[in-house]
């Protein structure tokens, strides 16, 4: 089964868009576990034990473990193992080198981490790419119109009439030949969003910025989904796992949680399960 076809099966199975991302950062985890052996890795056991039920995925990104050094590496593992089988797990890692050193990215994060999917930065072109993709049940999220402000320094780029990260999205398109290829476009630029969904109508979209950095919930669901109102996987992070900082942030990441998958059925015209 392809990447894109599981993400559908675990979209309608979970009866949810949301995905968590696991940002644990050793300075916000609340007071009451810091004298733990390893309070990130119980932080984020009551995160997943609170809210695995109400997510398609869950999205660590790399940079929070590898500055906590070698314990950020172990927590990491044992994070992954904590994560039901039934969610997806998307390795954050944003890689992009040449083939050989790509390939090397690909079994780590694959067959060593054992991620479902990962993220890429397609500046380095199709060989940076290709050892990520091919094994079809593995999905590769390429980023194209990304929620920061600098996007517009490159991405927005005119490359001929269109914009650089128009072009990254037909190239992605052409690429995706086992189906396993995704994209990733920032809430905070829905217009092109909206744009992206009608060049790739059957490819997911990881949608980041919601929350923090202010991106739009509603028109992320309206835009993001396909007309089946799947594909679309909204990452939310600091908003949900930091919602409180006491003794009750997971009972607190729960509830941030379930309001957000709420409002997205709402939104969601197309939802049909
Ligand atoms: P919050 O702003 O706390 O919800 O976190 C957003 C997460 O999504 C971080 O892990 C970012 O690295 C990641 N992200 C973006 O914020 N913007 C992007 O354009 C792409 C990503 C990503 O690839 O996930």
């Amino acid at each position: 089964m392809s990447f894109t076809q599981r993400l559908r099966q675990v979209q309608m199975k979970q009866n949810s868009l949301l995905c968590i991302g696991l940002d644990v950062d050793e300075n916000k985890i609340p007071a009451h576990l810091q004298s733990m052996e390893n309070s990130a890795l119980e932080f984020n056991r009551q995160i997943i034990e609170a809210t695995h039920d109400l997510v398609c995925a869950y999205k660590p990104n790399l940079a929070f473990y590898e500055a906590m050094g070698e314990t950020g590496i172990t927590t990491l593992r044992e994070t992954l193992k904590l994560i039901p089988k039934s969610v997806l797990t998307i390795g954050d890692g944003k890689r992009g080198d040449i083939g050989n050193t790509a390939e090397r990215y690909a079994k780590s994060l694959f067959d060593d981490f054992g991620f479902d999917s990962i993220t890429v930065n397609p500046y380095m072109g199709f060989d940076s790419i290709e050892p990520f993709l091919t094994n079809p049940e593995k999905g590769v999220f390429i980023l194209a119109l990304t929620s920061n402000s600098g996007s517009k320094d490159f991405q927005r780029l005119k490359v001929g009439t269109k914009p650089l990260y128009e072009k990254v999205v037909h190239t992605a398109k052409k690429w995706n030949k086992n189906q396993n290829i995704g994209l990733v476009v920032g809430a905070t630029h829905p217009k092109e969003l909206q744009h992206i969904r009608k060049i790739v109508p059957d490819m997911p979209i990881l949608i980041p910025g919601i929350g923090k950095q202010g991106g739009d919930l509603k028109s992320a669901i309206r835009y993001g989904c396909n007309k089946h109102g799947q594909l679309a996987i909204i990452n939310v992070s600091r908003s949900i796992i930091y919602a409180s900082s006491g003794k009750d942030f997971a009972v607190a990441a729960r509830a941030e949680a379930k309001k957000m998958l709420k409002e997205m059925r709402l939104y969601n015209i197309c939802w049909t399960i």
